[in-house]
């Protein structure tokens, strides 16, 4: 999944793909460079960012969605809007990533019932304004697990077929570093939640994340700027889909594509072995 982000103020990207024709060109571009999907989002979610008024969301994205649809891209809308999901559904995408899991609007699940389309349920604590005042856990792999079950049961109990769900423990979202990499360690025990037979795929978003530029700060302990690390982006994906994971989402598509593809080889042949 590549990311499109029509946004001035996203931290990994933001501003570069404020303009319309921008942002489709470089959704076409990650389409041509090997992503299955393109997620669109209109509303940052940076630590500290406050809401987009919802107008602005909606024109920022629907006239990228509809460009990307109509030239045949598999769209997916980042939104936490219930209204703002109907509308660029309409317009053509195809699948819907809700950086709150359906907390955020209560409406949304009903949309995406309603739609009968895939939907990205992401571990969420409350708003990006203060990410960081409910980072707190004592078991943070258990209690993201648990929480997504909560999602789960409130977005069936909507109308959602859980067949449609890909769950997200929400790298960054309410989690300090350490809580990043525990979680990617621990991503089996997040897709099998208990009273379902089989684990649900997973989305792993570590792309650009600052939890990377931590790891990989210089001498003088200043963080690595998140637009160099892009090949530690590349590690985690190999990593995660060498776990498990079903996608991930990621600023610059070619060396993550080539990573997906030796992963999947890698697990195959594991999973081969163990049979
Ligand atoms: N993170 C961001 C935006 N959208 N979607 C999913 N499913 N998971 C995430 O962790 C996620 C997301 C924020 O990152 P960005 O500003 O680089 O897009």
């Amino acid at each position: 999944m590549g990311v499109v982000n029509v946004t001035p103020d996203s931290f990994s990207d933001g501003g570069s793909w404020l303009d319309p024709d921008l942002a489709i060109a470089h959704g076409l571009d990650l389409i041509g460079q090997g992503a299955d999907i393109v997620d669109v989002g209109g509303e940052s979610t940076r630590p500290g960012a406050q809401r987009v008024p919802m107008r602005d969301e909606l024109s920022r994205v629907l006239p990228v969605v509809s460009a990307l649809a109509r030239a045949g891209a598999l769209v997916s809308i980042d939104t936490m809007r219930a209204e703002v999901a109907s509308q660029a559904l309409a317009a053509g995408a195809r699948m819907v990533n809700d950086v709150s899991g359906g907390l955020a609007d209560p409406e949304m699940p009903a949309v995406v019932a309603a739609a009968g389309v895939p939907y990205i349920v992401v571990h969420w604590r409350g708003h990006s304004s203060d990410m960081y005042g409910p980072a707190v856990y004592d078991d943070v792999v258990a209690e993201v697990r648990d929480e997504l079950g909560l999602r789960l049961a409130a977005i069936t109990g909507a109308g959602v077929d859980p067949a449609q769900v890909i769950l997200d423990p929400g790298l960054g979202f309410a989690k300090l570093a350490g809580h990043n990499w525990k979680l990617l360690a621990g991503l089996d025990r997040i897709a099998a939640q208990p009273g379902y037979p089989q684990p649900f795929p997973l989305l792993v978003a570590a792309s650009r994340k600052g939890f990377l530029g931590k790891l990989l700060a210089g001498p003088d302990g200043s963080a690595r700027p998140f637009l160099r690390s892009d090949e530690a982006t590349v590690a985690v994906t190999a990593l995660a889909v060498a776990a498990g994971a079903w996608c991930v989402r990621v600023h610059v598509v070619p060396g993550n594509v080539d990573a997906v593809r030796v992963a999947t080889r890698w697990r195959l042949e594991s999973m081969a072995g163990v049979r």
